[in-house]
């Protein structure tokens, strides 16, 4: 084996680099986005018996499962968004491997969030994060941590009012400037999509997802334990299932974290 990679399982093994599991758990209680009329929204989770030591399988236990492709922890490919849908290589099973694995860079909100629901990442908190801890490398996966999967039962993670989702997220300016300018790989968020709850009002609408994909760049929503992330210096691992011209696809996704 390269020294490369038996220092990484070595390191593993010892406990010198640590995984941290960002998933949450994928179950008829996940929550789901609702869209207002006149969209369609996506089912929520079911799980099925095929059987379970039973008759239709006496010595095996298997499961039928149905959901959307945008559920639970998940991933947005290019191709989910009407700006990303001509763009090469942009469904789940055509996206470049080497694009799933990347430095992750955690910008940590959680003090705003906590004070304002609404609130929104600007070019101002990027240029401060950069100041502290240097520019956000081209390939990056920029993960904003704001505490918001600390949110218990479906209510309060998705905070609907007669107004509309009050949830964080970026502003317009803040997603071209990940996209464009430091040419991220793509977002994370804990909220369940990439985009603010009010951003279906932003210019332009879901402006997260049109400036993201538009660009070519990926999503990850309803990540948890980016509070156990260095803001510098861990690894990602985000890999969709290979859904054939799949859009999204929900997924399992791991930090590697240095203990030293
Ligand atoms: C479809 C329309 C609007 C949004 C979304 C999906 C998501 O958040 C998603 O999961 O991609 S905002
Ligand atoms: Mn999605």
């Amino acid at each position: 084996m390269s020294d490369l990679l038996s220092d990484l399982v070595s390191a593993l093994r010892d406990g010198s680099l640590r995984i941290v599991d960002l998933t949450q758990p994928l179950g008829p209680d996940t929550p789901v986005i609702g869209l207002p009329p006149p969209y369609a929204n996506s089912p929520g989770v079911s799980i099925e018996n095929i059987s379970r030591f039973d008759d239709d399988g006496p010595a095996w236990y298997w499961n039928v499962l149905s959901f959307g492709e945008h559920t639970g922890t998940h991933f947005d490919a290019p191709g989910h968004w009407i700006t990303g849908r001509d763009l090469p290589r942009n469904t789940c099973d055509t996206i470049a491997p080497e694009r799933f694995v990347g430095p992750a860079c955690v910008i940590d909100v959680s003090t705003e969030v906590a004070a304002n629901p609404d609130f929104l990442l600007t070019p101002d908190h990027i240029e401060q994060w950069e100041k502290e801890h240097g520019r956000i490398p081209a390939g990056a996966w920029v993960l904003l941590r704001t505490d918001w999967s600390h949110r218990e039962g479906a209510d309060a993670f998705l905070n609907v009012s007669d107004d509309g989702p009050h949830s964080p997220g970026f502003s317009p300016q803040a997603s071209s400037l990940l996209a464009l300018d430091r040419n991220i790989t793509g977002v994370g968020v804990e909220t369940v999509g990439t985009d603010a709850g009010q951003a279906g009002g932003f210019d332009p609408p879901f402006s997260n997802h049109s400036i993201m994909h538009g660009a070519g760049k990926l999503g990850l929503a309803s990540l948890c334990n980016l509070d156990q992330l260095p803001a510098n210096g861990a690894v990602v691992i985000a890999a969709p299932l290979k859904i054939v011209d799949g859009s999204g696809s929900p997924l399992r996704v791991l930090a590697i974290i240095s203990t030293a």
